[in-house]
């Protein structure tokens, strides 16, 4: 048979039908689809709850890579709902990002989307839905992405033997089980503190425990998937060591409470010091210092392991670039609005309007002025230099302001330099309370500048920047 282009591709195809070995990496573009579902959420005995999931669970399948690959994923929308995936945290490359209608159209019902990227940074991440994401991700869209280091820190002196990821979110259920559909929206909440449920869930259980053996050291990841609650968090009974935010690593710390904002991470470090066949709570804060358990560290039967006894080993540090504060362009991010905020006037489509109007419209946070127009962008930056941005809370309330595709560091809070100058991608701002924070704008693209409480984001608090 000669040897043709045609005969090459038959043969080929036969040698590959033959051969069913494994996939090459190229050719595998696992699914990550949208989808209604049932979940228990509540303990059993209570209705389960209609929820929207990656993947057919709440929390989404956890997605593990280390630092430097590829994630591919064929987002599949098999919701009622344009949809689209963000990466949150990653700093991908700007047509990955999954803002809908910002870096790609919606996907509608029935469509697919192929998200392929690099995961450069190793740390905990998550992805969630960025199109009504104040309603899909309250719906259960929402899971975690784990980026290993490439040089295994588990199992190493001083570090941990296990790790558990612990994924929070808030639900606002009804007796039956059901979620609270018709606050979806509510206007009230947006101009508050947003929807805050009455049932936070670790790993998508309102009862979960954590089974783990004495003596042995964990590094847990947690991660704050909740639209609006900002969770403060104690282990009953057990000293944590704070070893990295928001996937960064940070000098190991004790942190007997996290705070952690709407999409915050932290991983922290535990010595089972607690005796076989007990159960310590995993506590938060469901405000004014009421503390309630939301699950549980339940320590199994089996005689306690040595502890470690040694320090915490530190993540290895891998953050490349460098901020330039001596050649840096400064900018400012005014918030305001909101209940009790006193907001007399704002820019909605070009045009100043008063309180009373921008009620009207559903628009009652602003950002420098301008509340929720995409038209302008927050402000522009040659690819390259360093941004040092002042975010100033004239507001009666906390926000939890994220930027995409990009890590800061923080640099002062209320005056004062930051101790620890943690990098971040959500920065939680109190009232009256100024953050600085700088980055180095090395990504170039239209990045969403917003709070991620997800009402906030939907009534005003959102914006962008480009960067070259
Ligand atoms: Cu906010």
């Amino acid at each position: 048979m000669p040897l043709t282009r045609r005969t090459l591709l038959a043969s080929a195809s036969a040698a590959l039908a033959l051969r069913p070995g494994p996939m090459r990496a190229q050719d595998a573009m696992p699914e990550l689809r949208a989808a209604p579902a049932l979940a228990q959420l509540a303990p059993e005995g209570y209705g389960a709850t209609p929820v929207w999931t990656y993947g057919g669970a709440v929390p989404g399948p956890e997605i593990r890579v280390h630092a430097g690959e590829r994630v591919r994923r064929r987002f599949v929308n098999g919701l009622p709902q344009d949809s689209a995936v963000h990466w949150h945290g990653i700093r991908i490359a700007n047509a990955m990002d999954g803002a809908a209608g910002v870096t790609q159209d919606p996907v509608p019902p029935g469509g697919t989307f192929d998200y392929d990227f690099v995961a450069p940074d190793p740390g905990t991440y998550w992805y969630h839905a960025h199109a009504r994401s104040w309603e899909q991700v309250a719906r259960g869209l929402a899971g975690p992405l784990i980026v290993e280091e490439v040089e295994p820190w588990l199992g190493q002196e001083g570090t941990a033997t296990r790790e558990v990821t612990l994924m929070l979110a808030d639900w606002r259920l009804q007796e039956n089980g059901t979620l609270h559909e018709e606050s979806f929206g509510d206007l009230h909440d947006w101009s508050h503190g947003g929807r805050l449920g009455n049932t936070v869930t670790i790993n998508g259980r309102s009862d979960a425990a954590i089974s783990v053996r004495a003596g042995e050291r964990l590094r847990l990841r947690i991660i704050n998937a909740a639209t609006a609650r900002i969770m403060p968090l104690r282990l009953e009974g057990h000293a944590a060591t704070l070893i990295a935010l928001d996937g960064h690593p940070v000098a190991p710390r004790p942190a007997e409470e996290i705070v952690l904002a709407p999409a915050q991470r932290a991983d922290v470090v535990i010595d089972c010091t607690g005796a076989p066949g007990s159960r310590a709570q995993v506590l938060l804060d469901a405000g004014r210092g009421e503390w309630v358990g939301i699950g549980s560290l339940a320590y199994g039967p089996e005689a306690a392991l040595p502890l470690s006894g040694v320090p915490v080993r530190p993540l290895p540090m891998t953050m490349d670039h460098a901020l330039d504060l001596e050649n840096v362009q400064d900018e400012d991010l005014l918030m305001e609005g909101g209940a009790m905020g006193g907001l007399r006037t704002a820019r909605l489509n070009g045009v100043d309007r008063d309180f009373r109007q921008l009620v009207a419209a559903r628009r009652v946070w602003a950002f420098n002025g301008v509340a929720g127009d995409m038209d302008q962008p927050a402000f522009q930056v040659p690819l390259g230099r360093t941004v040092r941005l002042t975010l100033r809370n004239d507001t009666a309330w906390a926000h939890g302001i994220h930027l995409h595709g990009h890590h800061f560091e923080v640099l002062s809070r209320g005056g004062r330099t930051d101790p620890h100058r943690d990098r971040r991608d959500t920065v939680l701002v109190m009232p009256d309370e100024p953050v600085e924070i700088a980055f180095v704008a090395d990504n170039p693209g239209r990045w969403l500048l917003h709070c991620h409480m997800l009402g906030h984001q939907a009534s005003g608090m959102l914006s962008w920047f480009e960067v070259g």
